[in-house]
Parts: C-alpha cells; sequence; structure tokens
C-alpha cells in the first residue's frame, strides 16, 4: 500500500477486495501498548516507521514526526509533502502541526514553500521556539535556518495535473467550489498515558495562494492532551476549522464518551448547526489516553480508510460513516 493514493487504492481490485474484509468498527486497544492511528492508506507505512522508531528508543513525538515525514518523502501521495498539489498559481504550498499530550504545547507551519518535510519543521518551532505557529516567508526562512534543504516540489505529475486545470475552461476554483485533496492525521499513545498528535498537508489542490487550512491549526488539525487523548482531522478544512474539530472531540472524550462516540458526535453537531454539512467531505479520528480508539467520517460517499498499527500488527481499516 506504500504511497498509493486514496482515490487510486480506492479504484484498485486489490484495495476493494482488502476493503471489503475489514473490520468496521473502531477497535479496542486498552492495554495493547503503542498504538499509532493515521488517516487514509498512506498512514500505513508511516504507522510502520512511527512504530520502529519508537521502538529504537524514540520519543512518541520523534515517532510520529519520522512517521509522517514517510508519506512527505513520498512523491506519488499527492496530498502530503513532496508531489503535493500546488495552489492556483502552481506553487506548492504544506502546512502541519505536531502537538505533545505532556507539555500541553504545539509546533505548527503554514504555507511553507520550498520543503518538503513541514512537520520536522513544526516539530523544531515546538522544541526551538517560544512560538506556536510560524507562517510563509518567515516558516521557510526558519527552516533555512534549521538547516533545511530547499527545492522544488513539484513533480512531474503533479505540474502535469496543475496544467491539465489550469487549461480547461471549466475548471472548478475556489473562488466558488472545493477541490481534490487529502492528507495524513496521526494520533499516538505510548502505552503509558502519553499521547501525541500530528498532521500534515498539501491543503487543497488548486487553492488560493495563502490559504490555510484546518491541518496546521491547533485545535482543529491536532489536538492531544495527556489527561484525556488525541484527535485529528482530514477532509475539508474550510468547513472542518468553523467546528475546531480536533479540540471538540478531546473535549467529548473528556466528558466521558469513548473516542468512537466521541469522533460521531462532532459530526453529529456539525449536522445540527447546519444540515448541509451531511455532504461535507468530513473525516475524524481519536485516541484516548488507554489506547482505546475512534475513527469517523461525516457520509460513506467519503469515507475514511485509516491505518492502525497495535500489538505489532498494522492494518488498514475502514471507518464508521455517520450517513
Ligand atoms: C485542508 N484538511 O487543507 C486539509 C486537506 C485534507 O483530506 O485533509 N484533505 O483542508
Amino acid at each position: 500500500m506504500d504511497g498509493i493514493d486514496r482515490r487510486d487504492f480506492m479504484k484498485s481490485m486489490a484495495g476493494a477486495a482488502a476493503l471489503a474484509t475489514m473490520e468496521t468498527q473502531a477497535a479496542s486497544a486498552v492495554g495493547a501498548g503503542q498504538v499509532f492511528l493515521s488517516t487514509w492508506p498512506h498512514g500505513k507505512p508511516a504507522n510502520e516507521r512511527a512504530a520502529e522508531v519508537f521502538k529504537a528508543g524514540g520519543s512518541l513525538l520523534d515517532a510520529v514526526e519520522k512517521g509522517i515525514n514517510v508519506p512527505e518523502d513520498d512523491p506519488r501521495v499527492m496530498s502530503v509533502g513532496y508531489g503535493g498539489l500546488p495552489n492556483e498559481e502552481g506553487e506548492v504550498e504544506l502546512d502541519a502541526a505536531i502537538m505533545d499530550g505532556t507539555r500541553h504545547h504545539a509546533g505548527a507551519v503554514c504555507s511553507l514553500r520550498h520543503i518538503k518535510n513541514p512537520i520536522s519543521v513544526a516539530r523544531l518551532v515546538l522544541d526551538k521556539t517560544r512560538h506556536t505557529t510560524l507562517a510563509g516567508e518567515g516558516a521557510f526562512r526558519f527552516a533555512l535556518k534549521m538547516g533545511f534543504e530547499p527545492m522544488q516540489l513539484l513533480t512531474p505529475e503533479s505540474l502535469k495535473k496543475w496544467m491539465d486545470w489550469k487549461s480547461d475552461p471549466q475548471r472548478k476554483t475556489y473562488w466558488v467550489t472545493a477541490e481534490t485533496h487529502d492528507t495524513i492525521g496521526m494520533v499516538a499513545t505510548d502505552g503509558k498515558g502519553h499521547v501525541v498528535s500530528g498532521c500534515s498537508t498539501s491543503g487543497m489542490a488548486w487553492k488560493i495562494p495563502g490559504r490555510v487550512g484546518d491541518s496546521p491549526l491547533i485545535g482543529c488539525g491536532v489536538y492531544a492532551d495527556d489527561s484525556v487523548g488525541a484527535a485529528s482531522a482530514t477532509g475539508d478544512g474550510d468547513l472542518m476549522t468553523n467546528y475546531c474539530t480536533s479540540i471538540s472531540i478531546v473535549h467529548y472524550m473528556a466528558s466521558g464518551m469513548s473516542p468512537q462516540d466521541a469522533c460521531l458526535e462532532l459530526l453529529r453537531h456539525m449536522v445540527k448547526t447546519d444540515p448541509k454539512n451531511k455532504n461535507g467531505e468530513c473525516c475524524v479520528i481519536a485516541i484516548n489516553n488507554a489506547g482505546q480508539i475512534g475513527a469517523a467520517s461525516m457520509k460513506s460517499a467519503y469515507r475514511l480508510s485509516y491505518a492502525l498499527w497495535m500489538n505489532g500488527e498494522s492494518k488498514l481499516l475502514e471507518a464508521t460513516a455517520l450517513y
């Protein structure tokens, strides 16, 4: 499954057969030690790298960061890092955030250009600065100062997709509607009550330059609190930002809900405030500090396939859809 785009996966016979045999309910992992839970098929190799890093003595933050580096480095994943689809002017702009549930502190970067590993830049914002979020040119200059190499993030494939879009007189733009997207969100526990949440994305393809989605916003794309658990989100960030999805889910868990119920409650709340949200492309994942997990999508037409690593086993599963 390494690096396969979500849509390619869904289209493939192998993918369809694999999904058909997958569990449809979120699993319980109490007492299972470390758990890594990520969005979409590209989350599977990410979880596997994260588990390796943790086993080799890395911290949970190291594990989540290095795990997320896997789809960031993979040009076949066209929604994250190198090879991610660009904005409407053909420039790749990346967003990422990572949050440490122990320190209750995060690092984030928005609209970062020319650096393929925004999650690692976000990690350094967390570890090396008093700030939480750096954006645009400042985030880029910070990355250079930290030793990151600037590079062209467009690949021949992503450039071709952008040129095809640009030359289509009927093309959809964000001045009106939304287009193609995916992302990686990962939540994890060390099995001892510590949780971390991380997220990295190239955001909405063909977005208006400077647009920032939910992924790098603390409380939206990521949230982690060791006293409760962690959450992450993927989908239409322009919609989901308005619901502060990740912190809302953590607060639902704090009130006693399981991670699965908390994910569904967030989606129900979105529909309660606006019935049109039933058609939203919204997916969420969550873990509590006991290692129980949840994963849900708003509608079956945009169903989340998620990756779960626990007890040394790496699986791809299908999330419950509310509608
Ligand atoms: C964004 N939420 O930039 C991201 C994109 C995504 O599945 O996650 N798509 O809006």
